[in-house]
C-alpha cells in the first residue's frame, strides 16, 4: 500500500472524477492529499466523508507522498512533475506533455501493464482518443497483427474541460431562444455542429489531437510500422467519445473472431445487434469504466479488413479510470 497518495490538479474536470473512483473503486493508501493551483488552494473538499483542504501546488510540495496522481494542463506537468519523481514519488501523469518523452512509459494496463511495472521515471495515461482505440486494437493486434487503422472520431465537449461542457449547453440555449453566445472553449459554435479540428495544426494537414493517435497508438503497442489515419472532429454531446474505426490486418479475421476477440479482452464489452438497433451509445457508456464496441462487420472494401463503432467515457476510461488502474496496479507490486 502507499503510504500518501497525492493528487495533483484536483479540483478540475479529471481530478473530480479520480477523487470518485478512489473512492468508488475503494483504493487503499496510507493517507491522501489533494494539491492544485493557487486559485484553488484553501478551497475545502469532501472524501471518504473527510474534509480536506487543497493544498498549493509548488516543487516542494512532494516530500512526504510516494505515489503522485497528476491531472493539469501540459506545461504545469512539464514544470512540476520532475521535482515529484526527485523527490522519490511514483508519478502518474494525465497530461499530453510527457507521454512521447524517451524514457516515459505510457500505458494502458489492459495492454501493457509492464511497462507501467518497469518504469523508474514518469508513467503516462493516453490521451483520451487513444485509449479507447488501443485497447480495441490489441486484441486483433494479438491475433492477426494490425498494419493499418483508419478512424473518425466523434468526440465530446468534456474533452475541452468544464469549459467545453458549459458552452455545449450554454451555446444551445442561446441559440434555441436566438440570442449570441460567446464560445470560450471553442472557436466556432460546437451547439448544433461539428468541429473537424481538434488541437493545432501540425505536419501534412492534420492536427495535434490526430498525430498523438498516430505516435501513442505506436508506442503502447510497441509496433512502430502500424499505419493510423485519423480524422478528429468535435460534435455536441457533452461526455464520451466515440470512433468509426476500420483496421487492416496482416491475416484475415472474420467478423465472429472479431468479436470473440473482443469478448474475451478484459475492459471491452461488446454491445452489437443492428437487427434490435443495439450498439454503443454516448448517453448509455456515460459513467462506465469499459470501452464499448458494437457493429463490427467486415470491411467489404478490403479483403483483410475489419470495421466496428467504439464508444468510452473520455473522463473515466479515457482519463482518470486508467490513471487510477496504473495506481493499483503498481500497489499490487509494492
Ligand atoms: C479532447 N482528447 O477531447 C482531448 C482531451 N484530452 O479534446
Amino acid at each position: 500500500m502507499f503510504r500518501n497518495v497525492a493528487i495533483v490538479g484536483a479540483t478540475g474536470a479529471v481530478g473530480q472524477i479520480m477523487r470518485q473512483l478512489l473512492e468508488e473503486r475503494n483504493f487503499q493508501a496510507g493517507t491522501f492529499r489533494f494539491i492544485a493551483s493557487a486559485r484553488s488552494t484553501g478551497q475545502q473538499i469532501s472524501f471518504r466523508d473527510q474534509k480536506y483542504t487543497i493544498e498549493e501546488l509548488t516543487k516542494d510540495c512532494f516530500a512526504g507522498s510516494d505515489l503522485v496522481i497528476a491531472s493539469t494542463p501540459d506545461d504545469v506537468a512539464a514544470e512540476y512533475l520532475p521535482a515529484a519523481v526527485e523527490a522519490g514519488c511514483r508519478v502518474i501523469d494525465e497530461s499530453g506533455y510527457w507521454r512521447m518523452k524517451e524514457g516515459v512509459a505510457l500505458v494502458i494496463p489492459e495492454v501493457n501493464p509492464q511497462d507501467a511495472l518497469d518504469a523508474t521515471g514518469i508513467i503516462a495515461s493516453p490521451n483520451c482518443s487513444t485509449t479507447q482505440m488501443v485497447l480495441a486494437l490489441k486484441p486483433l493486434h494479438d491475433a492477426a497483427v494490425v498494419k493499418r487503422v483508419i478512424v473518425s472520431t466523434y468526440q465530446a465537449t468534456s474533452g475541452a474541460g468544464v469549459q467545453g461542457t458549459s458552452d455545449l449547453f450554454d451555446g444551445s440555449k442561446s441559440y434555441l431562444s436566438g440570442d449570441d453566445y460567446s464560445y470560450k472553449a471553442f472557436a466556432h459554435p460546437i451547439a448544433f455542429n461539428c468541429i473537424p479540428q481538434i488541437g493545432s495544426e501540425k505536419a501534412d494537414g492534420y492536427t495535434s489531437e490526430e498525430l498523438k493517435m498516430v505516435y501513442e497508438t505506436r508506442k503502447i503497442l510497441g509496433d512502430e510500422s502500424i499505419q493510423v489515419n485519423p480524422t478528429c472532429v468535435r460534435v455536441p454531446v457533452a461526455n464520451c467519445h466515440s470512433e468509426s474505426i476500420t483496421v487492416e490486418t496482416e491475416k484475415p479475421l472474420s467478423p465472429g473472431e472479431a468479436r470473440e476477440l473482443f469478448e474475451s479482452f478484459p475492459g471491452i464489452q461488446v454491445v452489437d445487434n443492428l437487427q434490435d438497433g443495439q450498439y454503443p451509445l454516448p448517453s448509455t457508456c456515460d459513467g462506465s469504466d469499459e470501452v464499448f464496441i458494437g457493429r463490427i462487420r467486415k470491411d467489404i472494401s478490403h479483403p483483410n479488413g475489419i470495421s466496428f463503432w467504439c464508444v468510452s467515457d473520455n473522463l473515466r476510461k479515457g482519463a482518470a479510470t486508467n490513471a487510477v488502474q496504473i495506481a493499483e496496479l503498481l500497489a499490487k507490486h509494492l
